[in-house]
């Protein structure tokens, strides 16, 4: 209990329910009469469907259907689409190869679905898809991206020759290639952005009931944004008309990015409903997650930094080529260029940039967003080449990095981005101090004398998020606006509830987003619910993604709460007979300024319903929305600096100290905004360490399961240092900068900027396990014998 407004570390009111196992996610419900649906996936890469045979799994117990591609295609159901069109250099659109939720011809990854059985039970279902006879005429794959362009490679789909999506550039290539004409120091790296597989807590899932008296379907399913979904299976699969499909997101155990997409199954599963006329359930296992669930990041890039006498950046060019995998996926197009390229200023005054992009096809799963989205993948590039050039340069990377820090604001960078404001030297300047910066010297000495390696490696990142105005983002080629929508109703006896378009999946809307409200009107936060993931409940929302949900979801919440005071006080004047200019909201009351005249909060909302006493011409009740589409992104940026011990015996990495200190603008919740932090954090030491989704050359995933695809565990990260510095953004009406991304953008350069930094070498590619730092530290080690 308590107001809790802006700024308190509130508990979060969601927890309850989840710490005692009374969260409702989509396994738990359970509708009479349900079949289970389980998946009959290509073994290959890449290969002919020459026949299906269901007769044997049909005669198995409890099957009550197999269906397949043939006849998905036949029941007029679309194919899946890219919502993001990038048009190649030359002005043609991208190569979109068609995707069919069941494929009936071509197999395209290992995982991909051909049939679906429906069952009683999921262990009949399970059982009845091994039995039903696919043959398939293999084909030869492609999984490296770089082998996949070359002219002799295996073609995946005819509208993409070479497998090149689109070839694709942003920047002034030749003012760039003038600089590098002039250039005094050149800096070159090569980089691969390793292939990332998301794992959310809870497996995607779904449950679709489809009601032929009412020709009406409901999805319940593990969506980061249900009315984008409903609106893709709408107006593109031919499901059904939008009302009469109600998307629920109940409960949803994390993301990550990895659940904005509308997948397969959860489409077959709608479908599927409908052909057998029962309910029907699809409850994903780990191994189809890492199979089909997108995947993130897999960039290969050269880049080179052209610097003048005085270190002062002149140039930054940077060719990349990104994996796709053998389909387009949702926003897939977005991440290599418009999310990743545009970001590739970093912190930095940079007169010339220019950025050319290739991607491609592969015979490997699908890739999209994976949090951070683009923005990881140019914070390592750029913050990997500033360490290099600095070490180059003979300058320490902070006095580097200074020389080259943009300090004016609004800032306009030649990579499309306005940066509105910051302060690079304050969060570089507290990070600095909170690790002791001048006293690593002599922390590395002490622990040369027990034989370790210490290195230190920070990175000073920047990252765009709340993508908007929608009017921006159309033009770019989004296929959706990016603004959020939010309704703020005030019941009759004074408690609220606000429905909002953003989905919380683990952020702790709950609670921030009551903080507003207890802000507002000194309410209790427990007088406040937030409503979200139901298409029938809430008008419309674009969903939670890009960290968007406090900068873009609690704007609007603020533009309806601003319609809602102007009433609340138009009727406490009223009937107070007081001017509406003398009211004042404190302590959830309404006073006449300056009197002992008062009106609690709820005498206002009574009166607002019960209507008998209300200014002449004005509607009764109380409850307002708003639509907020935000003027420009918001700039969260910040430095983390990673201190590292090696023992170059074992190659082993360990963390000993990580700061981080950022600006996310005006914070809500200094412990949510944490505990987003520590969990991105802990994603990108993830990456830099030990996660890495690897295909051998015939397109199997040799990482499939948690034996070979490591995740970070507690005792793999320290207990990290963190703090913030705020500058406002002025695009939004709290000065919000999103924090959900920063930590897994921001971190991995900073892990390898110090391993690189403790071993005296920089070849090193993420993810740095002991037996890759082993080698390296072998290689120094004979180096310096020699
Ligand atoms: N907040 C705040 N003050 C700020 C900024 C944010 O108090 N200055 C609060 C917000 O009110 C919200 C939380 O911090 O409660 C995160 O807000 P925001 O940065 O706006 O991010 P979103 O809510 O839009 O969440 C999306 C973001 C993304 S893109 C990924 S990926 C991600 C992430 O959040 N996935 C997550 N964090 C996650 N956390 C969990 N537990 N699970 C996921 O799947």
């Amino acid at each position: 209990m308590g107001v809790d407004g802006i700024g308190a570390r509130a508990l979060r009111k969601e927890d309850k329910r989840f710490i005692t196992g009374k969260g409702r996610y989509t396994d738990d419900i359970v509708l009479p009469r349900m079949g289970y649906a389980a998946f009959v996936r290509s073994p290959h890469a890449h290969a002919k469907v020459i026949s299906i045979d269901p007769s044997a799994a049909l005669e198995m117990p409890g099957v009550d259907a197999v269906l397949t591609g043939e006849q998905l295609v036949g029941d007029g159901i679309g194919n899946i689409i890219c919502g993001w069109m990038v048009h190649s250099k030359d002005g043609s659109p991208m190569n979109m190869g068609a995707w069919r939720a069941l494929e009936p011809e071509i197999v395209r990854h290992v995982g991909q679905a051909v049939a679906v059985v429906i069952a009683d039970s999921q262990g009949e279902a399970k059982d009845a898809a091994e039995a039903v006879a696919v043959e398939y005429e293999e084909l030869p794959a492609v999984v490296d991206p770089l082998a996949a362009l070359e002219g002799n490679a295996p073609q995946l789909h005819p509208e993409a020759p070479n497998n090149l999506i689109f070839d694709w550039d942003i920047g002034d290539e030749a003012a760039t290639n003038a600089a590098f004409e002039q250039a005094v120091h050149v800096t070159k790296l090569e980089i691969h952005n390793n292939r990332l597989v998301p794992n959310a807590m809870e497996p995607r899932a779904a449950v679709a009931d489809y009601n032929d008296a009412e020709e009406h379907h409901t999805l319940y399913t593990t969506s980061q944004n249900p009315h984008v979904a409903r609106l893709v299976l709408s107006a593109f699969y031919n499901i059904a008309p939008e009302h009469k499909l109600r998307v629920i997101a109940p409960d949803v155990g994390g993301g990550f990015g990895s659940k904005i997409y509308i997948y397969p199954e959860e489409m077959v599963c709608l479908w599927a409903s409908k052909r057998v006329g029962r309910p029907v359930k699809w409850v994903c296992d780990r191994t189809e997650a890492f199979l089909t669930d997108a995947h993130g990041r897999d960039h290969r890039s050269e880049a080179e930094l052209a610097l003048d006498a005085d270190n002062k950046i002149t140039g930054f060019r940077i060719k990349t080529v990104a994996n796709l995998g053998a389909y387009m996926s949702l926003f897939s197009s977005s991440v290599p260029t418009y999310l990743y390229a545009t970001l590739l200023s970093g912190q930095y005054n940079i007169p010339a940039i220019h950025c050319n992009v290739k991607t491609v096809y592969t015979n490997t799963t699908p890739v999209d967003a994976y949090r951070g989205a683009g923005r990881p993948e140019a914070t390592y590039l750029v913050e990997r080449i500033m360490e290099t050039a600095a070490r180059a340069v003979g300058l320490s990377p902070a006095e580097f990095r200074r020389k080259n820090f943009i300090r004016t604001f609004p800032h306009q960078t030649p990579v499309i981005m306005c940066y509105d404001a910051g302060d690079y030297d304050a969060t570089l300047d507290a990070a600095m101090q909170a690790i002791d910066y001048d006293g690593f010297a002599a922390r590395k000495a002490e622990a040369a004398s027990r034989g370790k390696l210490r290195g230190i490696g920070m990175s000073c990142y920047i990252e765009a998020c709340g993508i908007a105005p929608s009017a921006a983002v159309g033009s770019l080629g989004a296929g959706v606006g990016l603004w959020e929508s939010a309704e703020v109703r005030v019941n009759p006896v004074g408690t609220i509830e606000v429905l909002t378009g953003a989905h919380s999946h683990g952020q702790g809307h709950e609670t921030t987003f009551a903080q507003l409200i207890a802000e507002r009107f000194g309410l209790d936060t427990d007088s406040v619910a937030i409503v979200h993931g139901d298409t029938d409940k809430v008008q419309f929302g674009m969903g939670t993604y890009g960290s968007r949900s406090g900068a873009v979801g609690m704007s609007a919440i603020v533009k309806a709460l601003d319609k809602v005071e102007a009433k609340a006080r138009k009727i406490a004047a009223h009937l107070m007979e007081a001017a509406e200019g003398d009211i004042q909201i404190e302590g959830g009351e309404l006073k006449v300024a300056g009197t002992d005249k008062k009106l609690s909060f709820t005498e206002v909302a009574l009166a607002a319903y019960t209507a008998h006493n209300l200014p002449e011409g004005m509607e009764p009740g109380l409850k307002e929305g708003a639509f907020y589409d935000p003027t420009n992104f918001t700039f969260p940026a910040g430095t983390y600096i990673c201190e590292v011990e090696i023992d170059p015996e074992t190659g082993k990495t360990e963390i000993v100290n990580f700061v981080a200190a950022d600006d996310f603008g005006t914070i809500i919740n200094p412990m949510i905004v944490e505990g987003q932090v520590h969990g991105g954090l802990t994603q990108g030491i993830g990456q830099a360490l030990l996660e890495n989704a690897a295909y051998d050359e015939t397109g199997q995933l040799i990482t499939a399961s948690y034996m070979d695809y490591c995740m970070p565990r507690a005792d793999d990260v320290p207990s990290y240092q963190l703090s913030t510095h705020v500058t406002e953004c002025p695009g939004n009406p709290l000065g919000m900068k999103g924090c959900g991304e920063a930590g897994a953008i921001g971190s991995p350069p900073a892990v390898i900027n110090a391993i690189t930094d403790a071993i005296g070498t920089n070849n090193l590619t993420m993810p740095a396990t002991p037996e890759r730092v082993w080698q390296l530290c072998q290689g120094s080690m004979k180096m310096a014998a020699e």
